[in-house]
């Protein structure tokens, strides 16, 4: 058994965001992505093997502005102010802005357009989807997330071997300047961000949550310093992000090279989906730092994904990735089975860390 204490960064603040209902193909929906993951996963860590680090209220960190657009960010620190503002938050009777249009080339075909003056019809430029609604407690929510992320690698940056962030809402599907997939900022980048200051020259990013990171993956598809590489359920089969995430994307300029999409069929097990990992993992070994995207919402009891890989498989992920040898930030991403969530975040970061003396 290993003797390294995981530290656990996390922060209360990721609870103030709720997803409530999510508008999903015309209906209100449950969301899935709720603030009582915090405690369910801090539950399962409250164990030998486990510190939890509290991370203190901070300012928007520097790496932000490298991650992400001004406008973008602008828009998720205002746009709750701006809708409680009226007038038509009490019209509506609800709190949160929900895009009603989306102004993309199809509405604006050539003609000069404006930012919009209504939030609502704003929102439209900066989210890409009707599930990644902006309330009141999101931005801190968010702002806390990318902190937790950025504080665990600044303490890999230090000398510690592994750390995990247990970042909440996720982040891999936000773009250099949009939210979108239950994500509002792109916490792995921000970490990649952070190693690569602290002296890291190339960072390798593994992504096995069950979707593709098409956030995480935009953001880096041109670079040489950070790596992409992802094990997701096939976005060809109908899955979420639908449009990105094939195997022919691998990097352009002089990124060319430095993205690996390994899209699986729906039902994949664990046999097939650890290979998948493993070659990942060998693929990276050359980096001097990694960032472990930790969704695990390919588990086979998870709502969200048709994968169905088990604990045992996450474990064995952990063993994987922990055998580059590499100094590690794993940053929480999907996984939504509540009653298993935090017995899989442990279970992967058990393996990690068992290779780790
Ligand atoms: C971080 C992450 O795992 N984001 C997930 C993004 C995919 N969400 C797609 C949502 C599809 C609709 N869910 C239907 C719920 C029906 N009750
Ligand atoms: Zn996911």
């Amino acid at each position: 058994m290993s003797q390294y204490q995981v530290p656990v960064f996390w922060s209360p603040q990721t609870r103030l965001h709720d997803p409530r209902n999510e508008v999903w193909v015309g209906v209100a929906t449950i969301g899935t992505e709720v603030a009582e993951r915090v405690d369910t996963i801090l539950g399962a860590l409250a164990a030998p093997g486990f510190r939890t680090v509290e991370v203190a209220e901070r300012t928007e960190h520097a790496a932000l502005q490298v991650v992400h657009d001004a406008g973008m960010l602008k828009h998720l620190r205002t746009a709750a102010d701006r809708w409680a503002a009226g007038p038509y938050a009490e019209l509506v009777g609800q709190d949160r802005v929900v895009p009603y249009l989306f102004p993309t080339e199809a509405m604006t075909a050539g003609l000069p357009a404006r930012p919009a003056m209504a939030v609502h019809a704003d929102a439209g430029r900066f989210t890409y989807d009707t599930m990644t609604l902006i309330g009141p407690g999101t931005w801190p929510a968010a702002l806390a997330a990318a902190d937790c992320a950025a504080a665990a690698a600044e303490h890999v940056s230090s000398g510690a071997p592994l750390a995990y962030a247990l970042c909440r809402p996720p982040g891999h599907h936000a773009t250099p300047a949009g939210m979108g997939g239950s994500c509002y900022l792109n916490n792995a980048a921000v970490a990649a961000e952070v190693l690569r200051s602290g002296g890291a020259s190339r960072v390798g990013i593994i992504d096995v949550d069950a979707h593709h990171g098409n956030g995480t993956a935009a953001i880096f598809y041109n670079r040489a310093d950070v790596l992409y590489g992802s094990v997701h359920v096939d976005p060809g089969a109908g899955w979420f992000p639908h449009v990105v995430g094939y195997a022919e994307e691998t990097g352009a300029g002089p990124g060319a090279g430095g993205t690996r999409n390994l899209p699986l069929p729906e039902g994949t097990g664990d046999d097939v989906w650890l290979e998948t990992v493993a070659d990942l993992a060998s693929w990276v070994r050359d980096c001097d730092a990694l960032v472990v995207s930790l969704g695990v919402d390919a588990a086979i009891d998870d709502p969200e994904s048709p994968l169905q890989v088990t604990t045992e498989g996450y474990r064995e992920a952990g063993r994987l990735l922990g055998s580059t040898g590499l100094p590690a930030v794993v940053v929480q991403e999907g996984g939504y089975h509540l009653p298993t969530l935090g017995g899989l975040v442990a279970a992967y970061l058990e393996g990690h860390a068992a290779c780790i003396g």
